[in-house]
């Protein structure tokens, strides 16, 4: 451990307490209030004027791409009352602050210091301004030349053994233009190893859906979600996580489509909707979204979906016109295995499982057997567990049933996070190489890709701890925060020779470092990317599979930001020196081509550049669910899966904990310490519990209780949480994420697809 003055460093988020207020949770998402508080951030980081005028350009033609979430924007008009909601107001000030780190900063707090420091202080202190370095034993980062930094990441990639032992993570902001190029220089350096987020994001969904359907993408697009009968939303919050998807739900609604929820909690954005947009809303208090809500147990989503396609099976059986037998017989392969599981259970055993009430359960069966045009939406609450793979499949089989994939208003909407995680996927980032994307940059660079599988976040984390993996680099992201167990990762971290953060702001990740540390500033979405007096723009894919431009506009937090392509290109340079036939630093100079270079090599990206000129409309990538072709899979078919149901044995003490975002966060960026949905005001350190579950355990509300988790024998600690009580099923808990994070083994993650089981995890509690 570094010392100073005592004081050692702290992995952790800040146990301090910072005085809870609670209200009843809202019944209504949105509203006027929603405004206010969006306008208030904005303001309050930005100043009036430099707000209003950036919020005008946020989302628009011509404009930059929120840097909140993946929701997509209209195809056609865009709102002249703007396209954007509170969340993404409060990322654009997060990035938009006015607030500094300048080196002056870095000289007055040490690393140790700082790492005492709350997620929210250390997050509100502002942009990082300058290249920064931790140099080893060092207490305090110092200022150093870009060019000085890029020499020490080529030194220390050069004095590796392997090239292995790179690591290279990407988070989800990052646009087309620079995952490509880093995805291309990693790849030139020797290595797969290029973990990102959608390792513990959405991956589940990727695997899932690629093995049934032959595309790790959704297959709807907005105009599906409007014109959809039934649209589920399960395991989602797009109240507090894409709101703008309320406006979606809402035309639904108002075209006469019905929405099913199923979630443990009932939350606010899921009950009510009073658009901002819609005068009507302020008269009508809003459109009512949730038609069935299906209250699930914690990880019991698999036995509720077979409870209702039991339920749906015997309804086919008694009146047919339930099963779409043609598609199924068309263009599906394993009908006649998935309806034997399914009578392989008892329909009471899998409702007693999911603890939804019968009733429920059947008004959901009735508006899905009377339906074609089915959507099922999902995101963090079906990825994050053991078996997410199979609760997306158990979705799949469901659409499959209905005959609802490849048609107007029906099919799979997985939601994604960040704003651009999918198109780094699309171009490359991804640490399974693609064939056809080595083999395009093999052609147009003339270098030999490595073609042995990389390592995705836990199995990198493990490397690093075990001394397999010496040097980290991260494009954006906070890695320590985000990732599993965190005093495991933390040793990770520490345990390279070097750790670099290309980041826009300061994060925990920054004090968790290796012997020596670089912190690499780069321009955010919102700023203009200026080069010998040309203004840059970049390309960006939203949720939906559509790519885009985006074009800053705000002067830059600093004159020496540099861009994220520019900065890759230059560590490139650095390392090849005139050992290459790349032109590293045109291509970060000129997106142009590495657009065209792009359109040569990747699927459906034919007339790059022109596209994305065009009208600042975008285009839409091909997507071979969207049009029910499915002759890339088995036999040419949709596969149909049995899945198993989900085993947790827990002992008489254990809950399950599931781990959830409030209404003040985007992932470990803390914009503020209130839940206003949830009805927790001032305080993260929540712990929502069952009122009879207190009793039981002799709690009061707001008791401080600490919390632990045993696997494999190891015991590990997350302390001082108020409990709070709330409509959660019996036996289940929530708390925010990543002040809970230290409790996830990094052992214990999703078959298949390794993401990290942090919506169900076996916990117990003690009272403080
Ligand atoms: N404002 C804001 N926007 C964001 C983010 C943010 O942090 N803040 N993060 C972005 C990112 S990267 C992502 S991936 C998305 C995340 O978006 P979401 O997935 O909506 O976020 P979470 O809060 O993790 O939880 C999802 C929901 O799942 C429910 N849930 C928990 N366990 C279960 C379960 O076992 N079954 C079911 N059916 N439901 C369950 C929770 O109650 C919660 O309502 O949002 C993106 N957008
Ligand atoms: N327990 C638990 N853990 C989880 C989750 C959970 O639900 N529960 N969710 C998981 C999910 S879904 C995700 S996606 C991950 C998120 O993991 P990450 O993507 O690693 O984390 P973020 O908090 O989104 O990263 C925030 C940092 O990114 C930097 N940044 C912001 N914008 C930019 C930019 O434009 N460029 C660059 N270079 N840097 C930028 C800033 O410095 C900021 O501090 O966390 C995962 N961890
Ligand atoms: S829904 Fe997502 S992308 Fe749209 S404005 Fe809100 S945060 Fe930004
Ligand atoms: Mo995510």
């Amino acid at each position: 451990m570094k010392k100073d003055k005592n004081l050692t460093i702290q992995v952790n988020t800040s146990e301090e307490l910072t005085g809870i207020k609670l209200t009843k949770p809202a019944n209504y998402a949105a509203g006027v209030t929603g405004v206010k508080v969006a306008l208030d951030h904005a303001i309050g980081e930005m100043g009036a004027v430099r707000a209003f005028q950036t919020l005008a350009k946020m989302n628009q033609k011509g404009g930059f791409d929120c840097p909140g979430c993946a929701w997509p924007d209209p195809d056609d008009k865009r709102s002249v009352l703007g396209e954007y909601c509170e969340n993404g107001a409060k990322a654009l000030a997060e990035e938009a602050t006015l607030k500094k780190v300048t080196p002056d900063f870095f000289s007055q707090y040490s690393v140790a210091e700082m790492s005492h420091w709350s997620d929210y202080k250390i997050g509100r202190s502002g942009r990082l301004t300058h290249p920064m370095i931790l140099r080893p034993n060092a207490t305090h980062y110092e200022k150093i030349d870009w060019s000085e930094a890029y020499e020490v990441i080529a030194q220390h990639l050069k004095a590796l053994s392997s090239p292995n032992e790179g690591v290279f993570y990407t988070s989800g902001r990052s646009s087309n233009e620079a995952a490509f190029l880093y995805g291309l220089f990693v790849r030139a350096f020797g290595t797969n190893n290029l973990p990102d987020c959608s390792n513990m994001c959405h991956e589940s969904s990727g695997v899932a859906l690629s093995q049934t359907l032959g595309i790790g993408k959704g297959s709807v697009t907005l105009d599906d979600l409007h014109k959809a009968e039934v649209v589920m939303v399960i395991g989602q919050n797009p109240g507090t996580n894409h709101p703008r998807m309320l406006s979606a739900l809402q035309k639904c609604k108002l075209n006469g489509g019905k929405v099913i929820t199923v979630n443990p909690l009932a939350e606010a954005g899921l009950k009510k909707f009073k658009n901002p947009q819609r005068a009507e809303d302020f008269f009508t208090g809003g459109t009512a979204i949730t038609d069935s809500f299906l209250q699930v147990k914690v990880n019991q989503d698999v036995p509720l979906l077979k409870a209702i396609m039991k339920k749906l099976y015997a309804l086919e059986q008694s009146q047919g016109n339930v099963f779409d037998h043609d598609f199924i017989k068309n263009k599906t392969q394993g009908y006649e295995a998935v309806i034997a599981d399914l009578e392989k259970y008892e329909l009471q055993e899998l409702i007693t499982q999911s603890g939804v009430t019968e009733t429920a359960i059947d008004e959901a069966v009735e508006m899905l057997a009377s339906s074609k045009k089915i959507i099922i939406c999902w995101a963090m609450g079906l990825t994050q567990h053991k078996n997410g793979v199979a609760n997306i499949k158990e979705c799949v089989n469901l659409l499959l049933l209905k005959g609802s994939i490849g048609i107007e208003g029906g099919g799979t909407c997985p939601v994604r996070g960040h704003s651009n995680v999918q198109g780094d996927r699309t171009v490359g980032i991804n640490h399974l190489p693609s064939k056809a994307i080595s083999e395009g940059m093999e052609r147009e660079f003339g270098l030999k890709c490595p073609t042995d599988h990389g390592l995705d976040v836990v199995h990198c984390i493990q490397a690093m701890h075990e001394g397999k993996a010496k040097v980290f680099v991260a494009l954006g992201g906070n890695f320590v925060s985000a990732a599993s167990d965190t005093e495991y990762t933390a040793r990770a971290l520490q345990n390279c020779d070097l750790t670099v953060s290309v980041s826009t702001k300061l994060n925990r990740t920054h004090f968790i470092t290796g012997k020596t540390s670089l912190i690499l500033p780069t321009l955010g979405r919102s700023e203009l990317d200026q080069k010998d007096g040309n203004e840059r723009f970049v390309t960006v894919e939203n949720s939906m599979g559509k790519v885009h431009s985006s074009q800053g506009k705000l002067s830059p937090a600093s004159p020496h930001l540099m861009s994220e392509p520019d900065i890759i290109a230059h560590i490139a340079a650095a390392y090849f020196k005139n050992d290459t036939t790349i032109n590293w630093l045109g291509l970060g100079q000129n997106y142009d081509s590495i657009r065209d270079k792009m359109a040569a090599i990747l699927s459906g990206f034919k007339d790059y550049n022109k596209k994305v000129k065009e009208d600042g409309g975008g285009f839409y990538l091909p997507n071979n669910a969207r049009i029910g072709d499915f002759s890339k899979l088995p036999n040419g078919r949709a596969q149909f899966s049995v899945c198993e149901l989900p085993k947790h044995s827990l002992a008489k003490d254990e809950f399950l904990l599931t781990t959830i975002r409030s209404h003040d966060q985007f992932n470990t960026t803390i914009y503020g310490l209130d839940d206003r949905y949830r009805g927790v005001y001032n305080e993260r350190r929540v712990v929502f519990i069952n009122p009879k579950d207190m009793k039981k355990l002799g709690l009061e509300k707001l008791d401080l209780i600490n919390l632990t988790s045993e696997y494999d024998g190891i015991t590990r600690k997350a302390n001082t949480f108020h409990a709070v009580p709330y409509d959660i099923p019996r036996g289940d808990i929530a708390a925010y994420f990543p002040e809970a994070n230290s409790l996830v083994p990094i052992n214990h993650f999703a078959e298949h697809s390794y993401t990290p089981i942090s919506k169900s995890i076996k916990v117990r509690i003690f009272k403080k």
